[in-house]
């Protein structure tokens, strides 16, 4: 059914003219090697969520960024149409963003940076649905912007170094989830003809085929690279900042052909607002789900950092606890030592005296009795002068290991 159903998404006389290689369309239904939704032919990078009914570039959370770049280049197609069709929707009642770009630039990566999480010296044009207006860009800001780069220089958004190109829709193109009107079928659409050396910029807002021009740029070869299109790729990024919203894309038509009316002929756009019920119950669960999911999976990794910081505290507690243990222990070990050098020191040192007297002692025996009876008392002087000296030796070598801290 669900199959059934967003397979009215696609163009409906779009057989032949549309260029496969450049263009996916809901349900989504290849899957990569991880069993993840995939986007044949693009590269599915950073935040973003290839669901069934469509494509999540980032989730309504902070600081998120998501892309899709195609994995082939445009080629040398001289004209041709690109139409994105998407839907941002969130939370925020009154503060949210950052929005969606869609680009066509020579990186054959994503490449990120800080036009709308793209770098800013990309060679190319750049689609910028920007749907927060940021203070200091002032009169300059646009609810989508083009710009242009040949690649030697970077651009910036909303600055004063040259007129905004671009148009202003209000909040056609964002929903706020908590309205009753809100629904997933509401999408909104924009797209780039490309002619042979001029470009436009259309949006329908409510994706009912009524397409307002929202800016054109004429002589685009000058303003980028020569042969440009051989080496340009598609790529469509959401960002979210301090503000966020679900971005999300739920086609991206290529055809081989500019002309207004005949894109207009192929795009003959099945309204979603058409659908049956059961078809519209299936996206709007499909919708409520990932956002569910998405809480879900945000809370568990709140918790999982929150065990990680208690861990770490424990772990802080536990070596400072050691360390201080330790001091404490050296400290005692250090006061013990003097106090037992200074034990031993004193007994040494009383020992030492009493050795000495005694000493003396028999030194003044053995000269009385060598004064009294000659020669015969010789050896017993000998005897105690080798005892005198052994004594002397190993109370100095005893004093060395005292010192030597082994004993
Ligand atoms: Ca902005």
């Amino acid at each position: 059914m669900l199959r059934s159903l967003l397979l009215l998404l696609l163009p409906l006389l779009a057989t032949g003219d549309i260029i496969k290689s450049q263009s996916f369309a809901a349900p989504f239904t290849d899957v990569d090697r991880n069993g993840q939704f995939t986007v044949p032919g693009w590269v599915v990078q950073g935040d973003t969520d290839v669901k069934s009914g469509f494509i999540r570039l980032t989730p309504d959370r902070q600081s998120k960024r998501g892309t899709l770049w195609s994995r082939e280049s445009i080629g040398a197609t001289p004209e041709f149409s690109a139409t994105l069709t998407f839907r941002i929707s969130g939370q925020g009642k009154k503060l949210f963003g950052d929005g969606i770009g869609l680009w066509l630039t020579q990186f054959t990566r994503q490449q990120q940076g800080e036009v709308h999480g793209i770098d800013a010296s990309f060679a190319g044009v750049g689609i910028i649905i920007d749907t927060f207006k940021n203070a200091e860009h002032g009169s300059n800001h646009r609810d989508v912007t083009v710009l242009i780069n040949d690649g030697e220089q970077t651009v910036e958004l909303g600055t004063d170094d040259s007129p905004p190109i671009g148009c202003n829709v209000g909040d056609a193109m964002r929903q706020h989830e908590d309205r009753d009107d809100f629904s997933v079928t509401n999408v909104s659409r924009i797209r780039l003809l490309w002619g042979k050396n001029k470009i436009t910029v259309e949006t329908d807002p409510s994706a009912n085929n009524e397409w307002t021009q929202c800016a054109v740029v004429n002589n685009i070869q000058a303003k980028l690279p020569k042969q440009f299109l051989k080496k340009a790729r598609f790529g469509i990024a959401g960002t979210t900042g301090g503000l966020a919203d679900n971005h999300d894309v739920i086609s991206f038509q290529v055809h081989d052909d500019h002309s207004e009316a005949k894109v207009a002929a192929l795009e003959q756009h099945k309204e979603l607002s058409e659908t049956d019920d059961m078809s519209r119950l299936i996206l709007d669960l499909e919708h409520q789900l990932e956002s569910i999911t998405e809480k879900i999976q945000n809370t568990i990794g709140k918790l999982q950092g929150q065990e990680d910081k208690i861990e770490e505290r424990v772990k802080t507690i536990e070596d400072n606890l050691m360390d201080g243990l330790q001091s404490k222990l050296e400290k005692r070990i250090t006061n013990l030592e003097r106090q037992f050098d200074r034990k031993l020191a004193r007994q040494v040192s009383k020992s030492s005296s009493g050795i000495k007297g005694e000493m003396d002692e028999l030194r003044e025996y053995a000269e009385n009795l060598t004064g009294d009876s000659g020669g015969w008392k010789m050896p017993f002087f000998v005897l105690f002068a080798i005892v005198a000296a052994a004594l002397a030796y190993g109370y100095r070598h005893y004093r060395y290991l005292v010192k030597s801290h082994l004993l």
